[in-house]
């Protein structure tokens, strides 16, 4: 009987190596970049300037729970350990209505939110801040499902138009950003609610129909980037992405130029006002079949 138990032991043993390397092997696989970005707890690297806002705010967030996950862990294991089968007869000192401590866990958690709270608040400022003068505007349309971009450049001598591209579920639009200047995303929406989001820049923001929002943001880092709905908004919301380019200011007026040189790709394209988001049913079909 003795020897059966030592030998199920030594096999749990066994299985519990076998389930560390397994492990290793997995961590081992994960390419540096892969590693690096769990630094940032998975956040990919940081390519705007209000990147910091939200990057610290993610960051201090992840590290507030797990201080509170350690510690209600080590609890857990201390409990578990200390008040095994082997001491059943040892009852645990009881510790109901105690005041003190149900006061301490009722405030404890009113802190730990007043605090998430006020550093969400400052974050919050950080990345809706608005520039005095963007260099550029973009007028962002969502539309079931793509996106269409209006590069405001009338006033740009290098342009001097107002051009667009508009995208479709099938043809992916591109949007071209100059590196380290600002821009002004106004964004409407012409049929549901969408969502603005661009990974790579730690922000996104809500385009609701009849209701613009906007916001500032200057690219820092050259390169590609997606861009993504981050709002179901119905059957192909997964086909809702950009592609992001981050390129030179000379290359950004380069590409502006190119569209302009295609005449239907003059002019801005708007959303109306008061979008009609209710599909309505022809009287035939109402009461038909
Ligand atoms: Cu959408």
């Amino acid at each position: 009987m003795k020897g059966h138990t030592v030998g199920r032991n030594r096999s749990g043993r066994w299985f519990v190596l076998g389930l560390a390397g397994a492990g290793l092997l997995a961590l081992s696989g994960c390419s540096s970049e892969t590693a690096e970005q769990w630094t940032r707890w998975g956040l990919p690297e940081a390519a705007s300037d209000r990147a910091p806002f939200i990057g610290n705010l993610w960051s201090g967030a992840w590290i507030a729970s797990m201080v509170v996950g350690v510690f209600v862990w080590g609890l857990i294991g201390w409990v578990i350990i200390r008040y095994r089968r082997k001491h059943a007869d040892e009852a645990p000192r009881q510790s109901r209505y105690n005041l003190p401590l149900e006061l301490l866990y009722t405030l404890v958690p009113f802190l730990i939110i007043g605090v998430l709270f006020f550093f969400t608040v400052q974050a919050q400022n950080g990345v809706l801040r608005k520039e005095a003068n963007p260099d550029h505007t973009v007028n962002v349309v969502g539309q079931k499902w793509s996106w269409t971009f209006n590069y405001m450049e009338a006033d740009n001598p290098a342009v001097g138009a107002i051009v667009h591209e508009k995208g479709t579920p099938t043809e992916i639009p591109d949007l071209y950003l100059p590196v380290d200047r600002s821009v002004r995303f106004n964004l409407v929406s012409a049929d549901v609610i969408h969502s603005f989001w661009i990974p790579d820049f730690y922000f996104k923001l809500d385009v609701i129909p009849g209701h613009p929002n906007s916001f500032d943001v200057t690219p820092t880092k050259l390169g590609d980037f997606t861009g993504r709905c981050a709002e179901l908004c119905g059957t192909y919301h997964a086909a809702m992405i950009f592609n992001v380019h981050v390129v030179t200011e000379e290359e950004f007026v380069a590409k502006v130029n190119e569209l302009k040189a295609d005449p239907q790709n003059i002019g801005e394209i708007t959303a109306p006002v008061y979008p009609n988001t209710v599909p309505t049913v022809p009287a035939t079909q109402e009461h038909g079949s």
